[in-house]
Formats: C-alpha cells, structure tokens, sequence
C-alpha cells in the first residue's frame, strides 16, 4: 500500500513537471529558440505575443531562472515556456520544454 501512494505521488509530480501552466508563474509563452548560451543561462526566443503581460510577438532575450531548465533545450526547438517575474531583473523563464 506504502509503495502504491509513493508510486502515485511520483506520477502526480511528473504531471506537474511537464504541464505549461504552474503556480506562480505570471504568463506562458510560445515561440522558437533561436540561440542557447549555456555560460549566461540566456536563451533568445522569437515569441508570439503574450497577453497576459501585454507583450506582441517579437524576438528577444531571455534569461532562465534555473540553468537546469535548458537541458533537453536546443535552438531552432519550437518550445512553450512559464515566465516568473523578478524584481530585480524583470521575466525570466521559470520552466521551458519542447512544444508538443
Ligand atoms: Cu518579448
């Protein structure tokens, strides 16, 4: 029974992990990676808009809450991602994953 729950809590939590939308995020965005640097944790993204935030689509930089976030991350990856919003440094992308 012990191992059943731990098997269902693990599969809750992997839902979780790959679903666009999460607690805290401010807005999700779509759009495709242009260039990856790993050393910054910068990505450049051309985004659709986003209404959320009031953002049209454009082509900017991007910096990634965690350098974790980009493995599996390529460029010319079509991809959806959560943006947080900092106070320091304003959005930055908080998950992102390949477009499904
Ligand atoms: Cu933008």
């Amino acid at each position: 029974m012990k191992k059943t729950l731990i098997t269902l809590f693990a599969a809750a939590t992997m839902l979780t992990a790959v679903s666009t939308v999460q607690a805290g995020d401010a807005a999700n965005g779509k759009g495709t990676v242009n260039k990856i640097d790993a050393e910054t944790s910068t990505l450049n993204i051309s985004h659709e808009a986003i209404p959320a935030i009031k953002w049209p689509a454009m082509t900017m930089d991007f910096k990634v809450a965690d350098k974790k976030a980009l493995s599996g991350i390529k460029a010319g990856q079509a991809v959806t991602f959560g943006l947080t919003k900092d106070a320091k440094t304003g959005y930055v992308i908080s998950h992102i994953e390949p477009a499904k």
